[in-house]
């Protein structure tokens, strides 16, 4: 009943002209009177714990210092309880929020500390874009703001292996996430050239396995990585703008890091045709005791190092491309003949199912590639990543055997695409990923609702073989990923790509001002490549 009046309430009212706003809040409506605030403007924050973050934000968008409002004293802002808005408004659940500005003050209201800092976003972004008077004060627009996600998940994928982000750039991408309300950090972290993640039992995965990347395949190339004490301080950095860190560990493909640095662990390699072994320890010995203990301890270092994450991934993609050496391991031969597995495929299933129960037991969801689908693991504790586009089919089962899926299809949701057609460096596929058709997604899947239901969400993905230094891996992610942040956010009757375009400037302002080097589709920047570009070393002693 509530929401019911609620919802005639803000009919009544007429719709705002397009906020500054992105991504584009799911309801818009005028309140009749703008807010001026001045420097020195008063605050009110519930949380403790948050409030530095928040005025922190908050006055550098004003462009002046706010401060903390005395305990119980009314505030030109303030952050509310979701039950303290008059009657007339739908009462914001989870992630949503309600912000009202009206001529006295401007309230967020939710029930969830994520959905305050939402509404602190949306507040953030209308203050840095409203007019000013003659002595600096902002007029905010007096508007309703009643706005929740469309999807829970709202992520993007780093490849940490193939070229190396380190500390600062993660940090710079969580503040660049937080402003674009996406939660989730997909942390690819191990992979063929580079383990990134120390593991204190084995410290050779770092000291060995850490060496090298994508571009820079020699010996004494440093090692790059994250400590467990930077992981820590990441997770934390995250926690506090409402970012979930996800992290993967790929296994039992993507494996020759690991290998080189603990060879008894060999699973054998990538076999090209011409049998000239490309990754020739591509792959964890499936079988082996030893091996299966050594990922069990690292899954446990990864569990405590990622407490909240809820799930952890474990990659099992391509597995096939390089398993060809597992039948003459003796191993694999004795787990055939024991557990009566008829062939490569069947091991596959049985390792994954054994690790996917070492990740269960430590109370997580385990993340998968979508090649899991075909390998029996338990529906409600399994999440897929249906990545290959060419496959729809893999979707469609994996929707029908009823997995949770977060949908990251190379096209067009893999930012190592390249953005327009005269750029020369980045992968095809039958086409390309044009900032348009990431904002466009899903729709062209037409996903019914029962498929929406099992869908938790979309992400995209920054693969980084082709981009060597920081500034091509900007180049390439931004501002796609603020296409996908809308994407992600934004209901879908709600979406207008011409809207985007006009709000998109201001965007691609901050990103610049806060150390970003986005690609500007309107002046058309010249591409970035990576031809001749020397790999960076962040975080490492000169
Ligand atoms: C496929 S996506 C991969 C990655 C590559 C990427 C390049 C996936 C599960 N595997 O290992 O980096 O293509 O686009």
């Amino acid at each position: 009943m509530k929401v019911l009046l609620a919802g005639l309430f803000l009919l009544s009212l007429p719709a705002l002209a397009e906020l500054p706003l992105i991504p584009r809040a799911a309801g818009v409506k005028e309140s009749g009177s703008p807010l001026k605030l001045a420097a020195g403007a008063r605050v009110h924050v519930a949380d403790p714990a948050a409030r530095d973050l928040f005025l922190a934000t908050l006055s550098e968008a004003a462009g002046f210092p706010l401060g903390p409002a005395p305990a119980d004293a009314p505030a030109a802002i303030q952050f509310l309880s979701a039950d303290s808005l008059p009657d007339n408004f739908p009462v914001p659940a989870g992630e949503g929020y309600v912000v009202r500005i009206v001529a006295e003050c401007a309230n967020i209201h939710a029930a969830t500390p994520a959905g305050h800092f939402h509404g602190l976003q949306t507040l953030a972004q209308l203050l840095r874009a409203a007019e000013r008077d003659d002595q600096g004060a902002v007029l905010l627009p007096g508007a309703f703001i009643v706005d929740a996600p469309r999807f829970a998940w709202r992520g993007f994928m780093l490849d940490e292996s193939r070229h190396f982000t380190g500390e600062a750039g993660v940090k710079r991408l969580l503040d660049a996430m937080a402003r674009y309300k996406l939660n989730r950090l997909h942390w690819h972290l191990t992979d063929s050239p580079a383990w990134r993640i120390e593991i204190k039992k084995y410290p050779a995965l770092t000291a060995i396995g850490g060496r090298g990347n994508e571009s820079d395949q020699s010996p004494d190339a440093p090692a790059q990585f994250y400590t467990q004490e930077q992981i820590r301080g990441i997770v934390a950095y995250a926690k506090a703008r409402h970012i979930t860190i996800v992290p993967e560990v790929d296994m039992p493909g993507h494996a020759d890091a690991a290998v080189r640095a603990y060879p008894q662990h060999d699973g054998g390699g990538f076999v090209q045709k011409g049998n000239k072994d490309k990754w020739p320890r591509f792959t964890f010995n499936p079988a082996a005791k030893e091996t299966l203990a050594f990922l069990d301890d690292i899954l446990a270092e990864v569990a405590a190092l990622f407490p909240e994450a809820g799930v952890i991934h474990f990659g099992g993609d391509e597995v096939h491309f390089g398993w060809h050496h597992w039948k003459d391991l003796p191993e694999v031969q004795d787990l055939m003949t024991k557990e009566k597995l008829k062939d490569l495929a069947a091991v596959e299933t049985w390792f994954n199912r054994r690790m996917a129960g070492t990740v269960n037991r430590l109370g997580f969801e385990t993340g998968g590639w979508d090649e899991i689908v075909a390998r029996e693991l338990p529906r409600d504790r399994t999440l897929v990543f249906w990545w290959r586009h060419d496959k729809p089919q893999v979707l469609r089962q994996a929707l029908e055997k009823g997995y949770s899926v977060v949908l990251c299809p190379r096209r067009p949701c893999y930012l190592d695409f390249v953005q327009h057609d005269s750029h020369k460096t980045g992968r095809r596929w039958g086409g390309f990923n044009p900032l348009q058709d990431t904002f466009d997604f899903p729709a062209a899947l037409k996903l019914t609702p029962d498929d929406e239901r099992r869908v938790r969400g979309i992400q995209a993905c920054l693969w980084t073989e082709t981009t060597v230094t920081q500034e091509r891996r900007d180049f390439m992610t931004w501002p796609r990923l603020v296409a996908l942040a809308e994407a992600a956010w934004t209901p879908a009757e709600r979406k207008d790509f011409h809207s985007f375009e006009r709000r998109l400037p201001a965007e691609l302002e901050w990103l610049r001002a806060h150390g970003i080097r986005p690609y500007d589709p309107f002046a058309d920047t010249p591409e970035v490549t990576d031809r001749g570009a020397k790999p960076e070393y962040p975080d490492v002693p000169e």
